[in-house]
């Protein structure tokens, strides 16, 4: 990684500079204070004040700064602004809002992290088995976290094939999406398709993206089944255009894309879904998957990547 080293910056300065620049970069430091306790300037205070965070409802949001830790899984919890849903404490920090036919229960045979993982199963024709990001475990929408424009995070998650009827075209298979408010199709999502692609050879079976702000269905990688595979995913949402993405698999870049949209026409916001989302009449059977180390945060660190 590139970092600057402040040390080089000055290095090729006289001294004499160096220490006059200091000397007038302590004075701005301190002007603001100076004015308001002279009893000048309010424009000063204004402008002094912190800009607001990024729009995101963390505020009901009970594992932000400090919730109980699992102890596999210990750093960054205390950082401001870090939603863990790794399913120590249930459905902490999900809803099951428009979560489909089946509710996702909790398993401790297959783990990520900590003591337990989410289950997500369906079998026949059922089509959805789905959790919102955001809530205290109920159904209620209401504290789903929120991606509005220009919302830039860090999104952790992994996942764990136990079964799987994979999907192809016409078969949405989807084990993770930003889904607009509107009705339509998200436009981000990574699935699940066993399909050997529209030239009979750029296919394959494994994880492809799905939706406009990643070019369609694209072949990502294979993905094995009974192994975890970590997923990183770092966003900027963006109904128009100016919003970006990086996909990691197990450490490795995988799919990257700028200038893109990712809050489709006619929605307000994103939020994340995740789970399985499928046209069963179309791919009937037996699917089942693991969720574990959920986190979502303001860089790598925080979602326990780095
Ligand atoms: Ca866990």
């Amino acid at each position: 990684m590139a970092t600057i080293d402040a040390r080089e910056t000055a290095r090729g300065l006289p001294r004499w500079l160096t220490a006059c620049a200091l000397g007038i970069a302590l004075s701005l430091l301190t002007l603001p204070t100076a004015a308001v306790e002279a009893g000048q300037g309010r424009a000063h205070v204004a402008k002094a004040k912190p800009k607001p965070g990024p729009r995101i409802g963390l505020g009901a949001n009970k594992a932000v700064g400090g919730a109980p830790r699992p102890a596999a899984d210990s750093s960054g919890d205390s950082e401001a602004g870090v939603v863990d849903a790794g399913f120590e404490n249930g459905l902490d920090n999900w809803n099951t809002a428009g979560m489909g036919e089946v509710l996702p229960d909790l398993a401790n045979d297959t783990v990520r992290t900590g003591a337990w993982s989410g289950r997500f199963a369906l079998n026949g024709s059922q089509d959805r088995s789905e959790l919102i990001l955001g809530g205290n475990g109920n159904g209620s929408v209401n504290d789903a976290i929120r991606f509005y424009e220009g919302s830039e995070h860090y999104y952790a998650f992994s996942f764990y094939i136990n079964s799987m009827t994979y999907g192809e075209p016409g078969a949405h298979n989807l084990i993770m999406q930003l889904k607009g408010t509107d009705e339509g199709s998200p436009y981000f999502g990574l699935q699940l398709w066993d399909y050997e692609g529209d030239d009979g050879e750029s296919g394959g079976r494994g994880l492809w993206s799905h939706g406009e702000g990643m070019d369609g269905d694209r072949f990502l990688s294979p993905v094995s089944e009974h192994r975890w595979h970590d997923v990183v995913i770092h966003f900027r949402a963006s109904a128009h255009g100016d919003g970006f993405y990086t996909v990691y698999l197990n450490g490795v870049l995988l799919d990257h894309r700028d200038g893109v949209t990712l809050i489709p026409p006619g929605a307000d916001h994103d939020y994340i879904k995740s789970g399985l989302y499928r046209n069963g009449s179309e791919i009937p059977g037996n699917a089942e998957i693991r969720l574990d180390a959920v986190r979502l945060g303001p860089n790598l660190a925080a979602v326990g990547a780095a």
